[in-house]
């Protein structure tokens, strides 16, 4: 894994960190707990990977990142929450995420649905905050954005996904297209957000647009190819989740399908095919790259 690419990351998570932050320093009209609940979760370490890469995108295409920081972070709430409910005993019912005991294990599981919803609600408020505290005056991209970012997270995008994987459980046979279908809505839609928002908040032509998101689908792909990969291979201490929860969840995926080798084959394969696509813009896009081959190196 590329160690300097790595720390590039960490500081752009403290950034995003920072960000987050700065959200949180108001004074709320509710009880203590249920903003105890959402930090908890939001700031249990997380790689920050889809905040990173609006932000990123944004000032590849020539924006300014100050301009989509909010939209950032109420991108890594929106993350944060649908791991909250993903966590919940109705759901995959695990205890240990980021590393610390989930949610429900800490506040029960009454308040870790009410952190879920308060992090989806207290996403749009930040969102919709941005235009204020910003010189960016471009309403119409603002608006286009936010559309995208929420048909992303909605039933056209993650929700869709979850509940394709849910009902997937129930099947006898599964085939390479639900788990694609499963895999682009559940996990990629979000980096798709990612990615067109950061692109429409700098002004990213329309085929400008359409490359991020095919490149964010791969992307996407890739990225949960190599989750899958991990979840067999990799350890609960370094991934900061229980590892075989495929296997428990009796879920099927690439590496249950096709097993490891020809898995990690397909992986590389994406990866190589959404690297060619950012070629294709006409700016510098190299941050990108190295953050595919990051996800597909990764070992957490
Ligand atoms: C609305 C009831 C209700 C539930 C929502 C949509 C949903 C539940 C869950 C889907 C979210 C999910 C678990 C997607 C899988 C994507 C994935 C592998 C997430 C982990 O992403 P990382 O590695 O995590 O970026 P960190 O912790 O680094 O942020």
């Amino acid at each position: 894994m590329n160690k300097e690419f790595e720390v590039v990351l960490k500081e752009k998570g403290q950034w995003v960190d920072e960000a987050l932050a700065e959200c949180f320093a108001t004074k709320f009209d509710t009880p203590d707990n249920i903003i105890s609940a959402m930090k908890y979760s939001l700031f249990a370490g997380g790689k920050r990977l889809r905040p990173i890469m609006m932000i990123e995108t944004c000032r590849c295409l020539g924006g300014d990142v100050d301009h989509v920081k909010k939209m950032a972070c109420g991108l890594e709430m929106i993350h944060t929450y649908s791991l909250i409910h993903d966590d919940l005993p109705a759901m995959d019912d695990d205890s240990i995420r980021r590393g610390k005991p989930t949610s429900h294990i800490v506040y029960g599981e009454d308040i870790a649905i009410l952190a879920g919803d308060a992090l989806l609600n207290f996403a749009i408020e930040t969102i919709l905050k941005g235009p204020f505290e910003s010189d960016y005056h471009g309403v119409m991209n603002r608006i286009k954005a936010m559309q995208v970012l929420f048909n992303a997270s909605g039933i056209n995008g993650m929700i869709g996904g979850q509940t394709g994987d849910i009902l997937c459980e129930s099947l006898s046979h599964i085939t390479e297209n639900h788990i694609q279908y499963v895999h682009e809505h559940k996990t990629g839609a979000l980096f798709v957000a990612a990615v067109v928002c950061g692109g429409i908040i700098a002004g990213a032509s329309n085929e400008e647009q359409n490359l991020l998101r095919s490149f964010a689908t791969l992307f996407g792909l890739a990225f949960q190819i190599a989750d899958d990969i991990l979840d067999m291979t990799g350890t609960e201490e370094v991934l900061g989740k229980p590892i075989n929860s495929d296997e428990k969840n009796h879920k099927t995926t690439f590496a249950t399908l096709y097993g490891l080798d020809s898995s990690r084959e397909k992986m590389k394969q994406i990866s190589k095919e959404a690297k060619s696509i950012l070629k294709q813009i006409d700016h510098d896009t190299s941050f990108l790259e190295e953050l595919t081959d990051f996800v597909c190196e990764r070992t957490y």
